[in-house]
């Protein structure tokens, strides 16, 4: 077992710099220390998304590691086919690493997750999960939230933003009876960080998703992402979990959550909502924690 990493004793070598991210990008804070948790012997897959479009930039190359981008639809394929050709070429320990958003994740890229994670496997799947398809202008995806406009999903006067629900991802990747998974935030880096680490030391594949704000599509300024992401732990619309050997855990159980209306009022992807909109927004947070509670705890 690796010692525990945190923000003060983790590596200060770069391996994700010079890349075109906006100010504040979640993603990219997120995959800069998850690869200094993993190492330059990571072997990474990226589809198209935002992630992708600031790094391969020739010849301004963002990535110390290895890394290649894959058809949308089949990041977690070809991570298992890296992993498979790292053995065939006898490294004893290959460490194949795919990094994809929301849209490349939950929406088109699922099949292949699904697929990757029932052929059992070593390999590490992280999801920056910024609540749309951003590279290609906002549009909405599966885990964009309720009441959140989009390019896809504007807010008029008749429907207010997203009228879905968040997919619950973790859970759908969970329910393969997964060797680990866990969610995280990038405001909450120390558990971000521990759990890479574990996903590292896994002995089979593992999956994490990553809370990753957006100022540009969020209409928020560059300088609270971090925030905003311990905020959304802090008031319960996200929550930090892990599931290893077939049970849930929860990291964070606070016993009363700090209001939402702060947090949605910061983001102008929300600014439309209304009283009755915010309040549909909490009960349904509640609901998912009377559930998080009565199963997980
Ligand atoms: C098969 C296919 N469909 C659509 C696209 C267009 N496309 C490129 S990036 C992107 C958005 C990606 O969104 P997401 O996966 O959420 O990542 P983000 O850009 O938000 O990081 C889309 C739709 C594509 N490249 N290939
Ligand atoms: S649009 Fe959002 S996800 Fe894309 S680079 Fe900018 S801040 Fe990052």
């Amino acid at each position: 077992m690796s010692q525990k990493l945190n923000v003060r004793n983790i590596t200060e070598n770069e391996y994700f710099y010079g890349h075109k991210a906006c100010g504040g990008c979640g993603e990219s804070l997120a995959l800069r220390l998850a690869l200094k948790v993993l190492g330059d012997e990571a072997y990474l897959s990226l589809p198209a998304g935002c992630m992708a479009a600031v790094s391969f930039i020739y010849p301004n190359m963002a990535f110390k590691n290895n890394a290649i981008i894959t058809p949308f639809a089949s990041t977690a394929a070809v991570t298992t086919g890296v992993e498979a050709g790292l053995r065939a070429l006898g490294k004893k320990k290959p460490l194949a690493v795919g990094f994809a958003g929301d849209g490349g994740t939950a929406d088109i890229g699922i099949q292949a997750l699904s697929g990757a994670i029932d052929r059992g496997e070593k390999f590490i799947y992280i999801c920056t999960d910024n609540e749309a398809y951003m590279n290609t202008g906002i549009q909405k995806s599966g885990l964009t939230p309720f009441g959140a406009a989009t390019t896809t999903t504007p807010a008029g006067r008749e429907i207010r933003g997203n009228i879905n629900f968040k997919k619950n991802m973790f859970e759908i990747v969970a329910a393969h009876g997964i060797t680990y998974a866990a969610t995280a935030s990038i405001g909450y880096l120390d558990d971000m960080i521990n759990k890479i680490q574990k996903a590292k030391d896994a002995d089979g594949p593992s999956y994490i998703h990553i809370y990753a704000p957006c100022p540009t599509g969020w209409g928020c300024g560059s300088e609270i992402s971090v925030d905003l992401g311990k905020q959304v732990v802090d008031n319960g619309l996200w929550y930090l979990a892990e599931y290893e050997n077939g049970e849930f855990k929860v990291n964070r159980n606070p016993d009363t959550f700090e209001p939402v209306a702060p947090y949605l009022k910061r983001q102008g992807r929300f600014k439309h909502l209304e009283e009755s909109d915010i309040t549909m927004i909490e009960s349904i947070r509640d609901q998912k924690w009377e559930y998080i509670r009565n199963n997980w705890v």
